[in-house]
């Protein structure tokens, strides 16, 4: 059976209280207007650990109200970017003294090992803000043009206005990061909206933010449900810009929403069914072992999860064996304990509709090689699952199932396995693993994806763009890509009386 007792006994236990439950609006904490909360969760047990102001209509009109005014009259688009990139520096100082907190309050509330949370997460979350304050806060600037006509023209790079940002449960502190990170840096103003699962860590930044100087009414967070505090977000007449990451079905309704109030532009990064292709040639251990964290890590709830493992024919038989040992040997449990790998799924929706998944390839003609069930009786924790002899109409190959799934699926040459990769309405990741250089080149051109990663998986510097091709969404986020969703460009055109020549 699975792994458990390769975790130390030992549990982490930082210290960490819920001290933050309220909307952040102007600088403020608040009830919400209406004041309701909702229930915040922790998922190793279904256990209720705070209850949460639960935002609707009145409380985004409030949030979008501040954060207007706090762009309209200023003072943050009109500091000089320096004074706004030195309130960014210190929120990320902050977000380093307070890591092991902040990991803590991840864990408990989105169920990822506390490990992953420290030594992962929480570095690139300030990676991120000295990547866009350090980096980009004071270089943003337009160009001079030269056009036919006795004309000085310059394009001034200005920001947006009002982000409204809409993000999921998956990684809580990373898509918050994502988001606000360039926002800030451009000098907008934001209302982020978390997700209803875990509003708790996102107002703990919030908090820090404030004791890193930002003035009120710069960044709102707001915690609610999608329809009745992110939809009044998305529709509002007085947001400019929207940012939203989650599923490609609620992506269409941020965009039906914005394009019926005031035609805010959108970008979007949604699901995925990523390949990840692993060649003839390839090293089959590491293969196998990267192949198991792209899909594995963070339960399986990625978005560019290499969901898709297609392995060439020659090397297929050893690598099922390989794959199948490494996952049974996964350790699963407590995410606060030592070495745990896998922690529980985040609510008892995403758990039961990974069993369905499961359930369904069962059904159809793939063959299990392990895991396929829940483990233990409490909290939502699944075992690691592979499945070997998928074929590519069935449902585990085409659907997104954000769990510890494994697909794996048989190729015999390069166009094919191009073909069968390209056949998604996806197109947000793909993983490619051979020492050929020609292949790889082929492969990385030939693949319709926002990310190829060649001979590894999941890397996420701050520096790289991210996002997708066809349904998994629209624009690119991190990197200098990122500002440029957040800036307008204005073109200034002056008469010259005099040119020198
Ligand atoms: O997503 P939703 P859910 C995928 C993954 C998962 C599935 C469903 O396959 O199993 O989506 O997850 C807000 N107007 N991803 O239901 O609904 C919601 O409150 C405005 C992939 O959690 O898209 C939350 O803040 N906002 C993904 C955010 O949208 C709305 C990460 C995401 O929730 C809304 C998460 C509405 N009408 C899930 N309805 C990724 N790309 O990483 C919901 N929301």
């Amino acid at each position: 059976r699975f792994s458990t007792a390769a975790a130390t006994e030992e549990l982490i236990i930082p210290p960490v209280q819920i001290s933050h439950t309220q909307h952040l609006i102007n600088g403020q904490f608040v009830d919400a207007a209406s004041g309701k909360t909702f229930p915040a969760y922790d998922p190793r047990t279904g256990e209720v650990i705070a209850h949460v102001a639960a935002g609707d209509a009145e409380d985004i009109n409030r949030a979008v109200a501040a954060a207007r005014k706090a762009f309209d009259e200023g003072p943050w688009p009109k500091m000089t970017a320096y004074e706004r990139s030195r309130i960014l520096l210190r929120f990320a100082d902050l977000v380093e003294k307070h890591s092991e907190e902040l990991a803590a309050l991840e864990t408990w509330n989105n169920g990822k090992p506390y490990e992953q949370a420290l030594h992962a997460e929480l570095p690139m979350l300030a990676r991120l803000f000295h990547y866009y304050a350090a980096g980009w806060a004071d270089k943003i600037h337009g160009l001079t043009v030269p056009a036919d006509g006795k004309y000085h023209i310059q394009t001034l790079h200005e920001p947006i206005g009002v982000a409204g940002q809409i993000i999921p449960w998956n990684f809580p502190l990373l898509m918050f990061a994502w988001k606000v990170g360039p926002a800030l840096a451009c000098g907008n103003t934001i209302v982020l909206k978390s997700a209803e699962q875990t509003p708790l860590t996102a107002l703990y930044v919030a908090k820090l933010f404030q004791e890193a100087g930002l003035p009120p009414g710069v960044l709102n967070v707001v915690s609610g449900d999608g329809p009745t505090a992110g939809a009044p977000l998305a529709s509002h007449m007085d947001v400019d810009k929207v940012a939203f990451t989650g599923s490609t079905d609620t992506g269409k309704i941020i965009l039906e929403l914005a394009a019926r109030s005031n035609l805010k532009p959108v970008t979007l990064e949604l699901g995925g069914k990523s390949p990840f292709i692993i060649c003839e040639d390839a090293d089959i251990d590491h293969a196998v072992e990267l192949a198991h964290f792209a899909l594995f890590f963070n339960q399986g709830q990625c978005c560019c999860a290499g969901s898709r493992t297609f392995v060439h024919e020659r090397v297929y038989d050893e690598f099922i064996e390989k794959a199948k040992a490494r996952a049974v040997k996964r350790v699963v449990g407590d995410p606060f304990k030592k070495g745990v790998e896998q922690g529980p799924q985040i609510d008892n929706e995403q758990f039961e509709k990974v069993l369905r998944y499961i359930r369904a390839g069962i059904d159809s003609d793939a063959t299990l090689e392990c895991g396929g069930g829940r483990l233990g009786s409490k909290g939502y924790f699944i075992e690691p699952t592979v499945f070997s002899n998928v074929k590519d109409d069935m449902l585990i190959a085409k659907d997104e199932i954000f769990g510890p799934v494994q697909s794996i699926l048989k190729f015999k040459d390069l166009d094919e396995v191009v073909r069968r990769a390209n056949a998604t309405r996806y197109g947000l990741a793909a993983g490619v693993f051979t020492r050929n250089i020609d292949t790889a080149n082929y492969l990385t051109r030939a693949l319709r994806a926002g990310t190829v990663w060649v001979n590894c998986f999941d890397v996420f510097d701050a520096a790289i763009p991210f996002g997708g091709y066809k349904m998994s969404g629209i624009g690119r986020e991190k990197g200098i890509y990122s500002l440029h969703n957040y800036l307008q460009v204005k073109a200034v055109v002056t008469p010259l009386k005099n040119p020198a020549w």
